[in-house]
């Protein structure tokens, strides 16, 4: 089923010189196109709407710190299953329980600096991508 995702490539994978070997992943898989993609410091409000659930959590306010911290790329990817695709590129959120192979197993090491965003569902990515283009929700 075609559709579209909304990808971060959080400050940790600008900073790192690790946002070509994503891109690059991503851009290798069969039928997958880039609809948008855009360098940005993320401002607090944007991420407040996009971390909404984790409010209260512990990790929230360092996860906003973090977020914050510098440039990151956003993305929307479209194609063939392209939202569960890029899930499992990415790999589980605590890098050390992803997998090799996944980006976050390979290059990650602590759960809050672990890379990469990507929508864990089609609803999901629908409002996630308002919330970072709003031009092209
Ligand atoms: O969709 P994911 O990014 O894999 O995971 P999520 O939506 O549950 O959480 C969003 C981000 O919040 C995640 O990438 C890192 C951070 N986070 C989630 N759970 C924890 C956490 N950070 C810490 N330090 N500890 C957690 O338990």
């Amino acid at each position: 089923m075609s559709q579209r995702t909304l990808v971060l490539l959080k400050p940790d994978a600008v900073q790192r010189g690790l946002a070509g070997e994503i891109i690059s992943r991503i851009e290798r898989k069969a039928g997958w196109r880039f609809a948008a993609m855009e360098l940005r410091t993320f401002d607090r409000a944007t991420l407040e709407q996009h971390y909404a659930e984790h409010v209260g959590r512990d990790f929230y306010e360092p996860l906003l710190a973090f977020m914050t911290s510098g440039p990151s790329i956003a993305l929307i990817v479209e194609g063939e299953n392209v939202v569960p695709g890029i899930r499992a590129l990415a790999g589980a959120t605590d890098p050390l329980a992803a997998g090799a192979g996944t980006i976050r197993g390979d290059y990650a090491t602590i759960t809050r600096e672990n890379l990469i965003h990507a929508s864990d569902s089609a609803e999901s990515a629908e409002r996630e991508i308002k919330i970072f283009f709003p031009a092209q929700a």
